[in-house]
């Protein structure tokens, strides 16, 4: 296939730390201190060759943000040599906030939990707090760096940001938000795990779990080292955020946007280590037959060195011929030693060390020797080069490098890898001995087999190892990415960078509520007007409803089980407007004001008493706040002030100012798109209007017979989400960046989405077949499907059929009805608990049934 090489993109590299420390010297001048990992590697030579850019910490604290940073001396080799100081852009963190978002979220509770060791976690509200502010605040030194290669190369080409790593998972939503709010500002978004993606049962234990998915999202391309992660993190967008996904595409929608998400398994500068191995020092023995095995770790308890060093004491009391035959080097590096659980480790692994050197030495031979410090790659490559055994053996582990760096190192007489299954290397590496690191028998046994595997064996384990990591190594990891994001495109099959998710279909809702909604259940369908049945516009005048939804409500509410109401945040009349159907339930002003189809009215009481007071907050919002395309909407209880057409950098500013004028009032302060509400200060929301809708309609026994459906997209909407959660299938409907949190069961991606979950409905129902008008019962049972509303006044009707209720509390309320399979009752009827209730009850108007 001929390669059709698209311009290299300018990339923004984002990851916590920068590809070097920052260190003063004596003189109190910055140096740089070179990083030696594979990410820095490989990625490096690529941000300078394409005149990109490095956004992360430095490492230090700068008291003055502005100091220059250093250029690189003239004789630096490094990855990083041709690295610009103006190609490196440091992000300073307050010292506080960074300890939180470091030491406490990413480290206590990202690394364990993502390597599935939960009871290690701990979780602090606070801390996470600091995580999303110091995200935020690479999130914008990212937004400023992409503006900055605009502008340099006049908007030539799109830059590709690629972040890096669990410290930044909720860095994208700010830039895409970003690029929302600016259309001229463009990039494109990648991100890459370097550890694992833990199944959904232990993801979900983190309490804000939701909005790391979400963070995730806001990508383009999410990479993850192996293909097991990368399915993990698709079941929990589906199951938590309630994302359609393609599993075999590998794909997720999220927003109306389709992510991707990709194995990309990270290889070593097979070279670079070929080389280091051939030029390093010799390994120095005591004794040429000894044969050395080799651990080299940070030390960290996922590692897994306590059950490493007890798998030698294990291999000693069961193979004692090996006795002064072999020694175990471990090699750790220092990691996180401010951590108290760190300490505690080192301290642990020092004195299992000292037992088992105590319980097997003699005066010529100790079976542990063990190196607590940082070592240069060249002597690292000596060890590896030397080893006739790597012992790489965590507990849980991303991918792991050593075991790539030992075989690249094997340049002679080849030794035997033994490796842990639970690490990313472990899933492709199968020449290697597998063994489980939580059982030291089975590691010694591997041990020994290792040390006495014939040389053909390990001949041809060796060369197929190689073989594939020097194929698939940092480059091909680089390119991998590149490809997957589409910035380079082979012709083959693999060019799948545009592929989208199969646009939403009818079916796709059989999947999630086929099972809910049942064949016999009456449906109650609650959805709210603005972003949910008519795409959100400029000003609420312009928010119609697409004809063809208009064409469905109409066929759904003349079907006799299904019952409709709209909730929203409209005054009640203006919202009966705009849908424009009879037979449909309206509750405006969030549920202060219900209009039945009968034309039967509910207001809540409570508001009216605030109605003077609510005039004079409007007057002082107009006269003060009403600037720079703000306006304030009327809407009878409630009061909105909207800022959507206000430009981006005023708009905090005049939203706090409002919100302390209505807070000044006494009244309740809503949180909407692109705006504040005031609501008086009374205990109702769409939730509690949802349940008395429900309860007028249904009865008080309203959940025994009818399914729910609430469909939503708003901050309003959530309480009616919540108050139904178990007892309704419930839509949040998200089509922006923002990270939401909902208790909603799936998300929609749009008004479109919520008009197929209408059709299916029609479709759903309409498949019911006729059904038989009931059999006469002159007392309420439960089974009865129309009678057991109890009505508040009965008076009988010359059918026997049933009770029937007076009509008592509108002037223009229609005829009192027969009520049978086919005719509702009068959703103005106040429903009371019980026959006794029901035979004594007097008229009265419908206030607050709940
Ligand atoms: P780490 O947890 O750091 O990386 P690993 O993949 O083993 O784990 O990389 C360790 C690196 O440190 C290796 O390059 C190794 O050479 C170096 N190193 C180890 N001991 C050293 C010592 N004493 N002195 C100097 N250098 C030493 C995270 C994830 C991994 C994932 C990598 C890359 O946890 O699962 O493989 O990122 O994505």
């Amino acid at each position: 296939m001929q390669n059709k090489q698209q311009p290299t993109p300018t990339m923004i590299v984002v990851s916590n730390r920068l590809p070097f420390v920052l260190k003063r010297d004596e003189d109190g001048n910055l140096t740089r201190k070179a990083s030696a990992g594979g990410l820095v590697t490989a990625v490096a030579p690529v941000v300078v060759e394409c005149k990109g850019l490095w956004v992360g910490w430095p490492g230090v604290h700068l008291e003055n943000p502005d100091e220059p940073i250093p250029e690189s001396s003239p004789d630096a080799k490094g990855p990083t040599a041709g690295l610009m100081a103006k190609q490196v852009v440091p992000v300073h963190v307050e010292r506080n906030d960074l300890e939180k978002y470091y030491n406490g979220c990413c480290n206590s509770a990202f690394w364990p939990l993502f390597h599935s060791m939960p009871d290690r976690a701990v979780f602090n509200f606070q801390h996470w707090e600091s995580y999303c502010r110091v995200n935020q605040t690479f999130a914008e030194k990212t937004v400023a760096s992409v503006r900055k290669l605009q502008l340099d190369e006049g908007n030539k080409r799109t830059p590709l940001v690629w972040i890096h790593d669990f410290h930044l998972m909720v860095a994208a939503n700010t830039i895409r938000q970003s690029m929302e709010d600016d259309p001229t500002l463009k990039c494109s978004l990648g991100f890459f795990l370097h550890i694992p993606f833990p199944p959904y049962d232990i993801f979900r234990i983190f309490p804000w779990d939701d909005e790391i998915l979400q963070g995730l999202l806001g990508h383009d391309l999410v990479g993850f080292h192996i293909e097991s992660y990368a399915l993990n993190f698709i079941d929990c967008c589906q199951q938590r955020l309630g994302c359609r996904v393609d599993k075999d595409r590998m794909l997720v929608e999220h927003g109306g946007r389709t992510v991707r998400v990709r194995a990309l398994p990270i290889g070593i500068p097979f070279n670079r280590f070929v080389t280091l191995a051939k030029e390093s020092q010799p390994f120095v023995r005591q004794n040429p037959d000894q044969k050395l095995v080799l651990g080299v770790d940070r030390l960290d308890y996922t590692k897994g060195l306590l059950n490493r060093v007890r798998s030698i004491e294990r291999l000693l009391e069961l193979y004692p011929e090996h006795k002064e035959k072999i020694i175990f080097l471990q090699v750790a590096v220092p990691s996180r030693t401010d951590v108290e659980e760190y300490q505690i480790l080192k301290e642990e692994l020092d004195q299992e060390v000292g037992r088992i050197n105590g319980r097997f030495s003699n005066p010529n031979w100790s079976p542990i020797r063990y190196i607590y410090r940082s070592l240069g790659q060249d002597e690292l490559a000596s060890y590896y080069r030397a080893a006739d055994v790597a012992l790489v053996t965590p507990l849980r582990d991303g991918m792991n490098l050593v075991a790539k760096e030992f075989v690249a190192c094997q340049t002679e007489d080849p030794g035997v890898l033994i490796l842990s299954p639970f690490t990313g290397a472990g899933e492709t590496m199968l020449e290697s001995l597998l063994v489980n690191p939580y059982e030291t028998t089975e590691m010694a046994n591997a041990i020994n087999r290792a040390i006495s595997m014939p040389e053909d064996e390990r001949q041809v384990r060796m060369n197929l190892l190689r073989k594939r990591e020097k194929q698939n190594d940092v480059h091909y990891w680089l390119q991998s990415f590149l490809r997957a994001m589409g910035t380079v495109m082979t012709g083959d099959q693999n060019d799948d960078f545009n592929s989208t998710i199969e646009p939403f279909k009818v079916e796709d809702f059989d999947l999630w509520m086929s099972r809910y909604v049942d064949d016999t259940s009456k449906l109650a369908l609650l959805l709210d007007y603005d972003g949910t049945l008519a795409p959100i516009a400029s000003h609420p005048d312009l928010a119609l409803m697409p004809t063809e939804t208009k064409r469905v409500l109409e066929r759904l509410c003349n079907i006799s089980d299904v019952h409709i109401a709209i909730v929203s945040g409209r005054k009640v009349e203006n919202v009966k407007e705009m849908v424009g159907i009879d037979k449909i339930t309206y509750a405006g002003s969030h549920g202060l004001e219900i209009i039945h189809p009968d034309g039967t009215k509910f207001i809540h009481p409570g508001p009216q008493q605030y109605a003077a007071k609510m005039e004079e907050l409007k007057t002082r919002l107009v006269n003060e706040l009403q600037r720079d395309g703000a306006w304030v909407e009327n809407k009878g209880f409630v009061l909105t002030y909207h800022v959507r057409k206000v430009p981006n950098h005023l708009r905090g500013d005049l939203l706090k100012q409002a919100t302390q004028l209505i807070v000044e009032y006494g009244f309740k302060p809503g949180n909407a798109l692109c705006a504040v509400e005031a609501k008086p200060p009374v205990v109702w929301d769409k939730g509690r209007a949802s349940i008395h809708i429900l309860r007028t309609t249904f009865g008080v026994d309203w959940n025994e017979r009818v399914r729910v459906i609430y469909a939503g997209d708003d901050t309003t909407d959530e309480d009616a989400i919540a108050q139904l959660k178990g007892l309704a299938f419930t839509f949040r409907v998200t089509s922006h960046h923002r990270r939401i949190r909902t208790a909603a069961k799936r998300r929609l991606p749009g008004t479109d989405s919520v008009l197929m979950l209408l059709k299916w409905i029609e479709r759903h129902v309409g498949r019911r077949s006729a059904r038989p008008t009931p059999s006469v019962s002159p007392t309420l049972t439960p089974s009865s499907s129309f009678c057991d509303y109890v009505p508040s006044t009965v008076i009988e009707t010359n059918t026997t059929d049933c009770f029937v209720p007076a009509i008592a509390n509108s002037a223009n309320m229609p005829a009192p009805k027969v009520a049978n399979s086919e005719t509702p009752l009068p959703s103005s009827i106040v429903a009371l608990n019980g026959l006794s209730d029901l035979l004594t009850a007097k008229p009265k108007y419908e206030v607050d049934a709940c």
